[in-house]
């Protein structure tokens, strides 16, 4: 088999995607997510103009091969748009592999290891009433587990937080950045609260987690983790800038409270100190951001054996295509933990019909040949890229924080 064409599609049915398809002189193609929110097209032109015209002519059966080629052979080596340009790659070359087998991706990685795969929902409002609304609804929709941000008293708009109560997407994405404002004292003080008031209100069973977006240096987040201590948190996601994996070190003497970090990283390298001292509890990079199905696997392997599980990131910037590759995996690997999912837009499912189901709660990735997802082309086409940019954090007097 040999690949006749390449080529990416940006489309935006509500948010941006950008996908990669590729196709074979035997008929079968394969689709793959490239999609960085706010950067979308960088990783389009890296693909468009400098990947695809390597693609053709190539076996796509050789799926380490190309990616080892791409990795390795231009030179600049990982961030997050090289990342994303190879993940899209890497997972619509896995699409055609299995395809060509007539086996779902997930039999390709060792079959499944679990009937379906746990997810958790995002639950929000600005004061605990909306956020209880928030919590409600997300229990009814039967996640098992619930992600749950608030507003900060005396701030405007604070990451995860919008105005309408109950909806499970976040329309981050705006024309120009957004400027948000931050106090880290204030959101170290009222967090605890929230929690418990939601313990007192919802019992001590819910899974709860809770993302505190990069924005805590390692001594706040060790402060934070330690007062969440009574509340049994599921997780406390991107306490700090983790960069520093250093940083670490120091939070995880003081707290036990369970530690995420992942979704911003690209490359097992961004792993290495946290991983190998146990330094957290989860890995959260997406199949879309990290490389594809293979590297992420490999890195499932290496957490494995310091007792480390994985937890997927699925946000609603990650296409269903980059979903459904995260659902075959989830089903797959033994250390599976928790899968995110935040559920599309019913415009954006028509555009990218999928096999996978989402039933009480649950993902599977369904029993379609390949990863399961399509594209409609003509309904992308009618729907073309807008611009569209993340928010910025300013601290109250005007210094950039992290967002
Ligand atoms: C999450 C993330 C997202 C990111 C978004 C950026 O935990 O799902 O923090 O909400 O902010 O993916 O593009
Ligand atoms: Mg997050």
């Amino acid at each position: 088999m040999k690949i006749v064409d390449a080529k990416v599609v940006v489309t935006s049915p509500g948010r941006n995607f950008v996908t990669l398809k590729i196709t074979t002189d035997e008929g079968i193609s394969g689709l793959g997510d490239a999609t960085l929110n706010g950067r979308e097209l960088a990783v389009a032109s890296y693909l468009q103009d400098h990947v695809a015209p390597l693609l053709v002519g190539i076996d796509p059966h050789r799926i380490e091969d190309t990616w080892q080629s791409l990795y390795r052979g231009a030179y600049w080596r990982r961030g997050p748009v090289t990342m994303a340009a190879i993940a899209a790659v890497d997972v619509a070359l896995w699409d055609i592999k299995a395809k060509a087998a007539g086996l779902p991706l997930y039999q390709l990685l060792g079959g499944a290891s679990r009937e379906r795969v746990g997810t958790y929902g995002h639950a929000n409002g600005q004061d605990i009433p909306e956020l209880f609304d928030s919590i409600r609804a997300r229990m009814a929709e039967g996640y098992p587990a619930i992600r749950i941000q608030t507003g900060i008293p005396g701030l405007k708009t604070v990451y995860g937080v919008h105005h309408s109560a109950g909806a499970t997407a976040v329309p981050h994405q705006q024309a120009r950045p957004v400027v948000e404002d931050w106090d880290t004292a204030a959101y170290l003080r009222h967090i605890p609260t929230v929690f418990e008031a939601v313990r007192n209100e919802f019992g001590p069973e819910l899974p709860l987690l809770h993302d505190a977006h990069h924005r805590l240096t390692p001594i706040q987040a060790a402060q934070l983790g330690k007062d969440l201590e009574p509340y049994r948190l599921f997780w406390l996601e991107d306490c700090t800038p983790a960069e520093d994996q250093d940083g670490l070190r120091l939070v995880r003497r003081h707290t036990t409270t369970p530690l995420a970090i992942g979704e911003v990283f690209n490359s097992v390298y961004d792993y290495q100190t946290l991983v190998s001292e146990k330094l957290i509890d989860y890995v959260r990079s997406a199949v879309t951001h990290f490389g594809g199905v293979s590297p992420l696997k490999k890195l499932f392997d290496f957490a494995a054996q310091h007792q480390i599980k994985s937890a997927i990131h699925g946000p609603e910037d990650i296409s269903p295509v980059g979903m459904a590759a995260a659902i075959h995996l989830d089903l797959a690997i033994h250390n599976f933990g928790i899968q995110e999912y935040a559920g599309y837009t019913p415009l954006t499912d028509e555009v990218f019909p999928h096999a996978y189901t989402f039933t009480d709660g649950y993902l599977h990735p369904g029993e379609a040949p390949g990863i399961g997802v399509e594209l409609d082309e003509d309904l992308a086409a009618a729907h073309g890229y807008e611009a569209a940019y993340l928010p910025v954090n300013r601290l109250l007097d005007g210094t950039v924080h992290d967002w």
